[in-house]
């Protein structure tokens, strides 16, 4: 059954890549310029501290499909793994942990890009036990909802679901998926641009439409909306916010010919166009116009299918087992497993670098609560990124 649903999502990432793509044949797309190959890097800069060789340690095996994973504020030690089919597990240690802390399996239309897709704790969960997930409900429609821990935080209470965000999905793949609180105490979530492929219905450009977009929400706040961060997205599988600096580092997965990272500093300044339909990767895409009102941001590193189909975005290191590592951010890509990284200094990457690592089907990075990074395959590990021995 696993393989099975691997093959699907793989089909559906790659179909998303570029099977489905039905603008007119006479479009014109720019030669591709850039790959992460090929790109020359800036000048590399004084590095503090000596980089440690890295590799990966199995943390957990035998997941069904996991799509991401997370620390929560104020326990050590403990891991959550998102599987895609609705289940939260807790790694204590070790292996899955007694029972589900969460099991919304009968809620969740998954396969493909649909799904349980992540999860967020509250930054003052040790004292309030909330937490907020995203996921495709049995519609094929994208939820935000909250729920609450019990007293003893093993277990979701029943009862306590809240729903945040409901959009409705006009294609089943280009969900977005992560959600993360930014250093403002605000809840964010990546909206895909719906699906399909070159943005049919042009939403991402849209500001009148959720898909396509970067939302926030105060969760803390009686009768808040959301309101768009950023716009011009195609599908932000995965994203975070450095726990140290706050800087945003966002990837978006490519249409047929570039996948992109992009990161902002902290404070954000003004709303973000990020560029999809217009533009993909650095490259004109079609010759629909730009939105006005946000600021045009460029991918600060780009890929093309020589290296890769869909990328998933990453973190900054900010662990303490590596302090060479402080502020390395990481990303890969689910079909190729290729892990990249860079050091984002004055709006740009610096020492960017392939990795001697690789994890096939690489489905989502993930922070613990001490900040240690970790990596998840699709095929059902977790890995921790770790010093060579
Ligand atoms: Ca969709
Ligand atoms: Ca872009």
């Amino acid at each position: 059954m696993r393989l099975l649903a691997v093959l699907a999502l793989s089909l559906a990432l790659l179909a998303a890549c570029g099977g489905d793509d039905d603008r007119p044949a006479t479009v014109t797309r720019a030669e591709p310029t850039t790959t992460s190959e090929a790109a020359p890097d800036p000048p590399p800069e004084e590095e503090p501290r000596a980089e440690p060789e890295l590799a990966l340690e199995e943390v957990a095996s035998g997941l069904e499909s996991p799509v991401h994973v997370a620390g929560a504020p104020g326990e050590e030690g403990r891991l959550y793994v998102v599987e895609q089919a609705g289940r939260i597990l807790v790694l204590d240690g070790g292996g899955p942990a007694g029972e589900p802390f969460l099991d919304i399996r009968g809620d969740v239309a998954a396969g493909g890009e649909r799904g349980l897709l992540s999860v967020a704790f509250h930054p003052d969960y040790a004292e309030n036990g909330r937490l907020y997930v995203n996921y495709t409900n049995s519609d094929g429609d994208t939820r935000v909802v909250e729920y609450r821990a019990n007293e003893a935080r093993t277990a979701v209470a029943p009862g306590t679901a809240r729903e945040l965000l409901a959009v409705d999905q006009p294609y089943s793949n280009h969900n977005g998926g992560q959600l993360a609180f930014g250093p403002d105490g605000l809840l964010y979530v990546g909206m895909g641009d719906g699906g399909s492929g070159g943005d049919p219905e042009s939403r991402a450009q849209d500001l009148g439409d959720r898909l396509g977009k970067l939302l926030r929400l105060d969760v803390d706040a009686e009768g808040a909306d959301w309101e768009v961060a950023a716009y011009g997205l195609r599908n932000p599988w995965r994203f975070s916010f450095d726990r140290e600096t706050g800087d945003l580092h966002l990837a978006d997965v490519g249409q047929d010919a570039f996948e992109e990272v992009n990161a902002l500093p902290w404070p954000q300044d003004g709303l973000v166009n990020f560029g999809w339909p217009t533009f993909e990767g650095t490259s004109r895409f079609d010759d629909r116009p730009l939105t006005r009102g946000g600021r045009l941001v460029d991918p600060i590193r780009t890929y093309g299918r020589d290296a890769g189909c869909s990328v998933t975005g990453g973190f900054a290191y900010r662990g303490e087992a590596m302090p060479g590592l402080a502020g390395r951010a990481f990303y890969g890509d689910y079909c190729s497993g290729t892990i990249w990284s860079y050091r984002f200094v004055d709006g740009a990457a610096r020492g960017a670098r392939r990795e001697k690592l690789r994890v096939p089907l690489l489905t989502s990075f993930g922070e613990g609560t001490a900040g240690e990074l970790y990596l998840v395959s699709h095929q059902g590990t977790v890995f921790r990124l770790v010093e060579a021995r």
